[in-house]
């Protein structure tokens, strides 16, 4: 225990943020000649998300962005990390037909923030796919790499003066494997054990175009710097005493973690397990091993087309190994293996968010160790809240907490280059298949008031006052 407190202050400089995405906030998803996105089309099916809701108005931080930026201001954020509609900006997908109106947006947002000392940092895509490009083929189509790199050379012309920090794609392993294996998420195929490779793939070649065109035309006057965000559990053997239990941790962490950090960060291709164990599954079952799709020859290079590690964490998990005997292709039958919560771990309103604050601070350490110890920006992780709205969200103050005291260890103690923290989320907002069922805010959004009304949580304040002081409480005082 540190007696003078001096370990839970954050270096100085210490990137102090909050985290939404376009679809998740801004309604608006028809307005002022934005096109449909596929999350658009998903939520307008029915029988997919939580009582059939949708983004249509989401918190209207289309109409209310003034609003939103009372609540940064009030949070004293120094970043805020937003993200970029693509069908609002180019609503056939392409540099072909540009909307001004989705500039002026974004430039207001941008302009805006800067002249409030926050420094932004800008996601070019957040999940939500022109639908025009999904009608195409999607992220399986080959021609969506050349495709992205347009639309993100678009971004770095209009924006790039301004905006120093990029993040081309979030979570590519939540898009392919909930959009293309489990059809939970748009564009809602369930196609087990071959789309979500492919889509992966696809991304990563996106990515990598995306970064090397940053790099060549942009980077020397603009001056940024350019990463994708990774999610991934921290998963650990049910137990460690059990050889199988420890492989299969491994091939967890391979499928999750390493299936887009080891093109990136690590090897250039895919984990080895990963390559072996769909080899082996394809061979067994009849299937082309290239459901797992190669990086060839003569394409933009993807390893090292990261200018920082962005991480989204929100859990861990305990290992077990499964076999799936049937004949049927699936992600999990390759990955042999699965994540289960251990019964001692507290969980948040939602099912899958048990609160492990340590497994952050293991998975800081073992990106520095296998990846070449990056920057890390800490790009989302957040706290659940469902069921009855509770402003005094004392069990979310205690979640923030103790993960910032986690990630103040991982510094100072294990000396991770932790750049900053972004907390998901500003607001209340459209929780994807949950609906507005599931609040993940620092404010809360009314949606019974016509106004949509932001009242900060008292886990806002408390952020607020760790912001303040650049430090974290080490007790459980606050
Ligand atoms: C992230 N899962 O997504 C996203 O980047 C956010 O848009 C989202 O609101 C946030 O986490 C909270 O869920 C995830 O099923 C979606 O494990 C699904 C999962 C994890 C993260």
């Amino acid at each position: 225990m540190n007696v003078d407190g001096r370990e839970n202050v954050f270096p100085k400089d210490f990137a102090w943020g909050a985290a939404t995405a376009a679809y998740q906030i801004e309604g608006g998803w028809d307005a002022d000649g934005k096109s449909p996105s596929i999350w658009d089309t998903f939520c307008h099916g029915k029988g997919v998300v939580f009582q059939d809701q949708n983004g249509d108005v989401a918190c209207n931080s289309y109409k209310l962005w003034q609003e939103d930026l009372r609540c940064i201001q009030q949070l004293g954020l120094t970043h805020y990390r937003l993200s970029l509609s693509w069908s609002r900006l180019l609503p056939d997908g392409t540099t072909r037909h540009i909307n001004q109106k989705g500039v002026s947006y974004y430039n207001k947002v941008i302009n805006d923030l800067l002249a409030s000392n926050v420094t932004p940092m800008v996601t070019l895509y957040h999940f939500d796919l022109p639908q025009v490009l999904q009608d195409q083929g999607g992220w399986k189509w080959a021609g969506i790499a050349d495709v992205f790199a347009g639309y993100a050379a678009f971004c770095f012309e209009t924006f790039g003066d301004r905006v120093k920090l990029w993040v081309t794609l979030n979570e590519p392993y939540v898009c392919a494997k909930l959009g293309h294996e489990d059809g939970l998420f748009a564009p809602g195929l369930r196609d087990p054990g071959v789309s979500a490779y492919l889509a992966g793939h696809n991304m990563l070649r996106a990515h990598a175009r995306a970064w090397h065109g940053y790099d060549a035309l942009f980077r020397p006057r603009q001056k940024g710097l350019v990463s994708l965000a990774l999610n991934s559990d921290w998963a650990e053997p049910r137990d460690p005493g059990s050889p199988q239990e420890v492989a299969a941790t491994e091939r967890y962490m391979a499928f999750t973690f390493g299936w887009f950090a080891s093109p990136v960060f690590m090897t250039g291709d895919y984990p080895a397990t990963m390559r072996s164990r769909i080899e082996a599954r394809s061979l067994e079952l009849g299937f082309p091993a290239d459901r797992l799709p190669g990086f060839a020859e003569g394409e933009p290079r993807v390893l090292g087309t990261a200018d920082f590690f962005a991480l989204n964490y929100y859990t861990s998990r305990r290992v077990k190994a499964v076999s799936c005997p049937s004949g049927a292709l699936s992600f999990k039958g390759d990955q042999e293996a699965e994540g289960v919560v251990d019964p001692s771990w507290p969980v948040s309103g939602v099912p899958w968010l048990a609160v492990v604050p340590d497994g952050l601070r293991k998975l800081l350490n073992y990106i520095k160790d296998t990846c070449h110890n990056p920057s890390i920006y800490i790009t989302e992780n957040g706290f659940a809240q469902m069921g009855p709205v509770d402003l005094e969200d004392s069990q979310r103050c205690g979640f923030y907490r103790d993960t910032l005291l986690e990630v103040s260890k991982a510094i100072h103690e294990d000396g991770v280059d932790v750049r900053g923290y972004f907390a998901w989320s500003l607001l209340d907002n459209f929780e994807w298949a949950d609906g507005f069922s599931v609040r993940f805010g620092l404010f809360h959004v009314d949606r019974a008031h016509p106004e949509l009304t932001r009242t900060i949580y008292h886990s806002g304040r408390n952020y607020a006052k760790i912001i303040l002081r650049n430090a974290c409480p080490s007790t459980t005082q606050s």
